[in-house]
């Protein structure tokens, strides 16, 4: 079964997947024992891997470690067209959709398509909604492109629909890494209401509390980054309260 697959099926039984971020600029290598071994402890369903700005050359490491102790997915999630690598399994071929970007809409896409068609990896399309979170993110720097305003849920719900009908397969709600403000259960459950694709929620999410509400209010995939690279502890807490979440 392709990781898509996967998520589909887990969307149609009601249950949520915990995706726990990997940025290979601010792991080491000599970390990656331990983390692998709390994900697979935990239970966590797929690693993404990428960041918003990546500076040194420890992708490739970063997969192939991972990739020698654990079966447990690696998916990319590229903050730029270079972050691309044979060793994952997939990637999200993001659309920055609640942007007006060109190049982060079509244009890097176009560059890297060719790379992609020829590579073992599992093309996942994914309209990505940038959300306010209440303060300035790299990837709203970086992108230049304004992120809708946390209380805007009828302008979220409408660029999920476009990005749907566009054919995207899933659509990735996030307020950013490190975010002071998650993105608010009533977007979550506006946007999970309106389009049928998985749902994708992250950007500072620090607690079980906050995983639980969301995969509650309809997030299918919760992921989270920051949190547990500041307390590894939490991956536990946080895997179990997603997974607590039964069909309705
Ligand atoms: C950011 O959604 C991810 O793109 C995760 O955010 O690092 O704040 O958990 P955090």
């Amino acid at each position: 079964m392709s990781i898509y697959q996967n998520m589909v099926e887990a969307k149609s039984n009601g249950e949520k997947k915990f995706a726990m971020l990997i940025d290979p600029d601010k792991v080491r290598l000599g970390e990656i024992d331990r983390i692998v071994h709390q994900a697979q402890t935990a239970g966590v369903d797929y690693f993404f891997v990428g960041g918003s700005l990546i500076v040194n050359d420890g992708l490739d490491h970063c997969l192939m470690e991972i990739k020698k102790q654990c079966k447990i997915p690696l998916i990319l999630f590229p903050g730029d067209s270079y972050q691309l690598s044979y060793r994952a399994d997939a990637i999200l071929f993001l659309s920055l959709i609640s942007g007006r970007n060109a190049e982060l809409l079509i244009g890097k896409h176009v560059i890297t398509a060719p790379y992609l068609k020829l590579s073992p990896l599992e093309v996942i399309s994914c309209g990505y909604l940038l959300i306010d979170g209440g303060v300035p993110t790299t990837v709203s720097y970086m992108s230049n492109t304004h992120p809708i305003p946390s209380d805007k849920d009828d302008i979220a719900i409408c660029t999920a629909l476009a990005g749907e009908m566009l054919g995207m397969k899933l659509m990735y709600l996030d307020a950013g890494s490190g975010a002071i403000l998650p993105v608010s259960q009533s977007m979550i459950d506006s946007v999970a209401q309106a389009v049928n694709v998985p749902l994708i929620v992250g950007g500072g999410i620090d607690s079980a509390e906050i995983a639980l509400r969301n995969a509650r209010a309809g997030a299918d995939i919760i992921v989270v980054g920051n949190a547990i690279e500041k307390d590894p502890s939490l991956i536990q807490e946080i895997a179990h309260a997603i997974h607590s979440v039964t069909p309705v």
